[in-house]
């Protein structure tokens, strides 16, 4: 598979200033050589340039000039993919693009899988996968702290871990094969003490990881959040007022958003994506019955509800429906219409005391946050109740180095399980095969996550994510 040469268009489609076209592969220069006519004393044929140079000239199909571009030629073995790359920079059209990445197809190249270029760079060893992961993640990122976060991956911060975490396995598990081999030494009480102690490291520090997927799932994925409630609280007014510009249409007539609108916000670095509803019963029309069925359909995927009151009318049946339909969901209760006289009194909200879990990403009480969509008064502190709700603690530096993903957090909770299993046999006294079974498991899955155990299966999954030309 790395023996031919890959190119495909790198940047977005579209109208633009540049686009380029990225080849990789050990016929890059050759290919290269077949399309370019470099122009002026200082440019030369791709196939004489040193590496890192840049060369003006054009790109030639059938005697026939494509577009006048600079060509960018990267020696391996220091390059993205650790091949032999070529970039060039045409004019950002969609038809020149396309043309120049159609004469390099016809010489020799063949376009480029998604995600294919990253999959080689792995491949040859410049990556490991939490790395090629976190350029896909750069590329997704929607807040700052989602970026710091694939930043702080890209660098190995993860792997780093990742990697110390395995060589600690090994060594119980080199320590354990140690003794079967010779079986008539007994482990010394002390090594064994040892062993247990340091097995006991490892497994913490999965857990101390494993405790970071829910906000690296949020920092990557977004978080849904509903805004819900009856006609005319505001719903349409506070969706504008979190994304900051008039999305939605506002107007004093009820059932004036037929339609769900979803939109990412930044709120307080994290990205949530806020879905406004129409109602939920009572439709007048067929459109409205769409519209009901698709508010419905948001709640179910929501992970949290924003339900919007009308402060300056008295509570309603509908509003009390509405209560006590989402006494389930977490929530955040919004009075809105503070501006206006409060003649709003809502009932005491169920507020189970039970105990929050360590590893729980909500608490169950409902916040409760006044708000002005008009003035936009309230509108900071319905975010800090947002960030409260769905990010627990602080958000803190070092836990930004280390954020694992779903797939992460799959491989862990694996190898910690059979960590546990170990850890029992070990300190029973089982045969040492059983222990060096279950260690070996473990240091597999761990393994997974930097790449050190990988298989075609996992490598397709990861890279089709990405997009063609990276
Ligand atoms: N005084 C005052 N009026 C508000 C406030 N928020 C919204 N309104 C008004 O209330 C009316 C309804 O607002 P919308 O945002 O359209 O309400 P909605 O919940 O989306 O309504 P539907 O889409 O019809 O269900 C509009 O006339 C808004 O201008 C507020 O904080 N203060
Ligand atoms: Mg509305």
């Amino acid at each position: 598979m790395l023996d031919d040469t890959i190119a495909a268009i790198a940047t977005p489609l579209g109208e633009g200033g540049l686009a380029v076209i990225r080849i990789s592969g050990p016929q890059t220069l050759a290919v290269a050589e077949q399309v370019f006519l470099p122009v002026g004393k200082n440019s030369r044929k791709p196939g004489e340039a040193t590496t890192h140079t840049i060369h003006y000239g054009k790109v030639m199909r059938a005697g026939q000039q494509v577009d006048e571009v600079l060509l960018s030629v990267m020696r391996a073995p220091r390059t993205y993919t650790r091949e032999d790359v070529v970039e060039i920079a045409c004019h950002g059209g969609l038809l020149s693009a396309k043309t120049v990445l159609d004469t390099v197809l016809e010489n020799g190249a063949r376009l480029a899988l998604p995600g294919e270029f990253t999959r080689r760079a792995f491949l040859n060893g410049r990556l490991d996968l939490t790395q090629a992961e976190a350029v896909a993640d750069l590329i997704h990122s929607r807040t700052e702290l989602a970026l710091q976060v694939a930043n702080e991956q890209l660098a190995g911060k993860l792997a780093q871990r990742i990697n110390q975490l395995r060589d600690d396995l090994m060594n119980v598990l080199a320590h354990v094969e140690a003794h079967i081999d010779f079986p008539e030494e007994d482990i010394a009480p002390d090594t064994h003490a040892q062993l247990l102690q340091r097995l006991e490291r490892g497994m913490a520090f999965m857990e101390e990881l494993l405790r970071t997927a829910d906000e690296g799932r949020i920092l990557r994925r977004g978080i849904r959040a509903a805004i819900v409630g009856r006609p005319n609280a505001g719903k349409s007014s506070l969706l504008n007022q979190l994304l900051g510009h008039d999305r939605a249409i506002v107007s004093p007539v009820p059932g004036t958003t037929r339609d769900t609108i979803e939109e990412t916000a930044n709120v307080r670095g994290l990205p949530v994506v806020f879905v406004d509803t129409a109602g939920l019963r009572e439709a007048r029309d067929e459109i409205e019955s769409e519209g009901i069925r698709r508010s419905h359909q948001s709640l179910a995927t929501a992970e949290f509800i924003l339900h919007v009151f009308d402060a300056s009318e008295p509570l309603t049946a509908e509003d009390e429906t509405y209560l006590t339909e989402f006494a389930g969901k977490k929530r955040i209760i919004v009075r809105n219409k503070i501006d206006l006289p409060v003649k709003l009194t809502l009932p005491a909200l169920a507020s189970p005391e039970v105990a929050k879990p360590a590893n729980q990403m909500f608490s169950s009480r409902p916040d409760t946050v006044d708000v002005s969509c008009l003035t936009g008064q309230g509108i900071e502190q319905l975010k800090d109740a947002i960030k409260d709700l769905v990010w627990s603690g602080e958000i803190k530096a070092e836990m930004l180095e280390a954020m694992i993903n779903s797939r992460h957090q799959d491989a862990l909770s694996r190898a910690h399980e059979s960590a546990v299993l170990a850890l029992a046999a070990l300190r029973e006294g089982v045969t040492l095969e059983l222990v060096a079974v279950d260690l070996r498991i473990a240091v597999n899955a761990v393994g997974e996550i930097v790449g050190k155990t990988s298989t075609e299966d996992l490598l397709d999954s990861i890279f089709k994510q990405f997009c063609i030309g990276k």
